[in-house]
């Protein structure tokens, strides 16, 4: 096997540790970056060799592509994992690494522009034979053309950033008079977030699922599936609860689904890990966007199907062959994963970070709990919320989500607010239970509502579970201050 002796990984938190995890099992040395705040985070200790590559601000530190660079060639590193966020979906880094000799764990830049513009890549999939959206063939040139693309297609529609992500961009239009404003203030958007200001149509579906394949694709020619996600829960267009395989899947819409998300990679000579999103509306399916990269929720589909995905990413990277065929792949059982964020479901989920006072993991049967924390460490303002995803897996769903609410009781954090009571509501919640979710569904579920009683619930439970950790006479005063905190709801230093 000619694998690396040497990766950076060029990115923090728990999927940093995940890359370097699986860097480990193949004897690879890992060289860490970090900002000035990550100086004790635990992505540093993991590492073999760590960095300072600059200040907090990601675009002084984990955004710096030429800092990076320069680090690896100093580090010896052959290769680079941009995990993902950051610079992952940068095709200017992937072609930077390239010119620098540097191997870039991912699509090539050139795939990767490519599907950066969803107008492009709509175009190519609907050439490739893949459902889309009825909608502009193109981008919009001119309002009158737009309007009667509308009308031919009926309204609502959606305006969408060509260069979009997040819901950067996106206004749904009901009506032919609103259509012409709606178009300007997209173009508006996306020049100012992404300096591509083109925009098109499509039609807007109402209450759709999230669908998605993950793929792996060598440089040989080799492509396969590892099956499909449900990743429909979301707020704000983050993504909290996802699944594998999707509650809903039939084996004929499954192998159908399949096909389109190998054709994507086909004609976009997709190579390494990446997934395909699919909009699933009733019986019918759309092609949403390619995403380049390991995605977060990566783990369900490695409980489900048995492969390390990153393994995957470094042997596709270093030129090796996939190492089984589409027939050896099975999906076995039910995976779930919860997104913990440092966030207050009370407060408009407003970040929370602060200080870790007590931490306890949970564990036992069909419990992965991928995280970036401990106690002791303080959460820094800088990055994004999430601070650990914790994933179950059961022979089947219900049993699953069992082992996700038993885990979700095992789990204490305690110094920052965090989503765990929302994920035991979702856990509880009939139509979650029944698999019936689409993107509106928090927003329509009365969980908001009850999210007091859970938090509540969460802090006694807490209580009493970190009373079970008090040992030792240097931690009375953490014990004082954590009594403090759940007593009060204040945050101590
Ligand atoms: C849509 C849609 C309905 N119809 N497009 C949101 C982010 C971006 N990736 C695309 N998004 C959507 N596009 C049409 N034609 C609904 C959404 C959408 C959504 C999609 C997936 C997951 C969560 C979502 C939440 C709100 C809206």
């Amino acid at each position: 096997m000619t694998y690396f002796d040497k990766v950076l990984i060029a990115n923090r938190g728990e999927i940093a540790i995940r890359v370097m995890r699986a860097c480990k099992e193949l004897n690879i040395e890992s060289v860490a970056v970090y900002s000035s705040v990550d100086k004790d985070a635990l992505h540093v200790k993991y590492a073999d060799e760590a960095f300072l590559i600059g200040e907090a601000p990601p675009s002084k530190s984990y955004l710096n592509m030429e800092r990076i660079v320069e680090t690896a060639k100093k580090s010896g590193a052959e290769a680079v994992h941009p995990g993902y966020g950051f610079l992952a979906e940068n095709y200017r880094f992937a072609k930077l690494c390239q010119e620098e000799g540097i191997t870039f764990v991912g699509p090539s830049w050139q795939t990767i522009q490519a599907m950066g513009s969803k107008i492009e890549c709509k175009q190519m999939m609907r050439k490739a034979g893949v459902p889309v959206l009825p909608g502009t063939p193109g981008g919009i040139e001119d309002t009158a053309e737009a309007l009667l693309v509308a009308e031919e297609i009926g309204y609502p529609i959606i305006v969408k950033a060509s260069a979009g992500g997040g819901g950067i961009g996106m206004q749904i239009v009901h009506d032919g008079k609103a259509l012409g404003e709606a178009i300007d203030a997209g173009r508006r958007i996306a020049d100012s977030a992404f300096g591509d200001s083109r925009v098109f149509i499509e039609k807007y579906l109402m209450k759709p699922r999230h669908i998605e394949f993950q793929l792996l694709a060598d440089e040989h020619g080799n492509r396969v599936h590892l099956f499909d996600r449900e990743c429909s829960i979301q707020r704000r267009h983050q993504k909290l609860v996802e699944e594998s395989p999707c509650p809903i899947m039939s084996p004929q819409l499954r192998s159908r689904m399949a096909e389109s998300a190998l054709a994507v990679a086909r004609a976009s000579n997709y190579t390494n890990a990446g997934t395909v999103e699919f909009l699933y509306s009733e019986g019918n399916y759309y092609f949403m966007e390619v995403n380049t990269r390991l995605q977060v929720e990566h783990t369900v589909t490695e409980l489900t199907t048995g492969i390390d995905i990153v393994r995957q990413q470094l042997a596709i990277a270093a030129g090796e062959e996939l190492p089984f065929g589409q027939e050896d792949i099975s999906l076995r059982g039910h995976a779930i994963e919860c997104r913990i964020n440092a966030e207050d479901p009370l407060n408009n989920f407003a970040a929370d970070p602060g200080k870790i006072l007590r931490y306890r993991s949970p564990g036992g049967p069909g419990i992965r709990l991928d995280s970036g924390i401990h106690s002791g460490y303080s959460i820094p303002t800088n990055y994004d919320s999430m601070i650990s995803k914790l994933c179950a897996w059961g022979m089947v769903r219900l049993e699953a989500i069992e082992r996700m609410r038993r885990a979700i009781y095992e789990y204490v954090i305690i110094g920052v607010k965090t989503t765990l009571p929302l994920h035991y509501a979702i856990m509880q919640n009939q139509q979650f239970i029944e698999g019936n979710t689409h993107t509106h569904f928090l927003q329509e579920s009365h969980i908001a509502n009850s999210l007091q009683r859970y938090v509540m619930e969460d802090e006694a439970r807490m209580q009493t579970l970190a009373a079970s950790l008090r040992q030792g006479k240097k931690t009375a005063a953490v014990s004082a201050a954590v009594s403090l905190y759940l007593q009060q709801g204040q945050k101590p230093q």
